[in-house]
Order: structure tokens, then sequence, then C-alpha cells
């Protein structure tokens, strides 16, 4: 039985600024698309989140840490634009439940998984906390994760590494 994370405590400050946050949704195991589609309804459903923007599925080959490897089981990829009030680590908390409701393993780095959920920016916030990487460390290589994101905002950029449109046509080459 998986139990989502008591609630964060209302934010004592009033009216606290909403933030646009990008968050990355993936899967090659299962029913990947049914898997994505609850899992953006749930996202929407969280406290403090508004406004949810999903992109189109993108079939993508998926990417091992010694490269692409078209025998592995394919991805879908996704990403979705929210405007959220909740602190950077609390969202990506409640991401890593959503991922623990949808049976993820986390054996191996880059395995199969049935969901993985990335938060890749949280407005402008740089951090290098191990436990809250922002930008997401790897975003600006990922086309499965440019690309989706370039569709929902033509003006994206990533903080400190540049606009989205010209990361996408830099590894489109
Ligand atoms: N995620 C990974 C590793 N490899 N490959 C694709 N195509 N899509 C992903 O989302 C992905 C991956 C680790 O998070
Ligand atoms: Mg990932
Ligand atoms: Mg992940």
């Amino acid at each position: 039985m998986v139990r989502m994370p008591p609630m964060p405590p209302p934010d004592p400050r009033p009216g606290r600024d909403a933030v646009t946050a990008v968050i990355a949704l993936g899967a090659n195991l299962g029913d990947r698309a049914e898997t994505i589609r609850r899992a953006v309804l749930r996202i929407s459903r969280l406290p403090l989140i508004d406004d949810v923007r999903l992109s189109e599925l993108h079939e993508t080959v998926a990417l091992r840490p010694d490269g692409p490897d078209p025998d592995a089981p394919s991805y879908l990829n996704a990403v979705a634009v929210v405007t959220t009030r909740l602190a950077p680590q609390v969202l990506l908390g409640l991401l890593h439940a959503i991922e623990d409701e949808h049976g993820r393993d986390r054996r191996e780095r880059w395995g199969d998984r049935t969901l993985d959920l990335d938060l890749i920016v949280y407005g402008d916030m740089r951090s290098d906390d191990p436990h809250v990487q922002l930008p997401h460390p790897r975003a600006a290589e990922r086309l499965f994760v440019l690309e989706p994101w370039l569709s929902l905002d033509p003006d994206a950029e990533i903080p400190g590494r540049g606009k989205v449109a010209d990361l996408v046509e830099a590894l489109r080459g």
C-alpha cells in the first residue's frame, strides 16, 4: 500500500506568488499513455497547483547511460507546464509519491520504468542541493524534454542554459 506524504501546513505567508514549473513525464512499461493521463490528472488535483497544460505524447527511443537503445521498450514522453504555490521540495516529494503509486522501481539507474516525473524548472530558481537540483541537470541535453516543452511555450528558457528553441536547434543539428 502506497501512502501519500502528509500535506504541508498552509503557507503562513499570505499571497505567496505562484511560480511556473515544468514537469517532464516519461513511461516505458505498462500502459504508458494511460499512466501518463492518470499522473497528469493526479498532478492537476494536488493542492496549490493550477493551470496544468500537457503537451502531446512523444514516442521516443530509450536513452541508457551508454546511449540510445532501440532494443529497449520505447518511451512515451510528455511535458506539463503548471503554476504552483507549492515549494519545490514539496512538489518534488509529491511527484515521487505519484511515481510510487504507479509501482515505480528505483533499483536501476535509467532502468525501465512505469512512470518518471522530473521537475525540470521551478520559475528561475537555481539549486545544486542534491535533493532538489534546479534546473534539472540533464534537461538541456534531452530532446524528449525540450521538444514537448517548446510546443507548449515557444519562449521557454532554462535558467543558466538559454532558450529552449536554441537548445533544440543545436541538438537537432
Ligand atoms: N528517462 C530516463 C532515461 N532514459 N529515455 C527516454 N527516451 N525518455 C526518458 O524519459 C528517459 C530515457 C531517466 O529518467
Ligand atoms: Mg528522468
Ligand atoms: Mg526521475
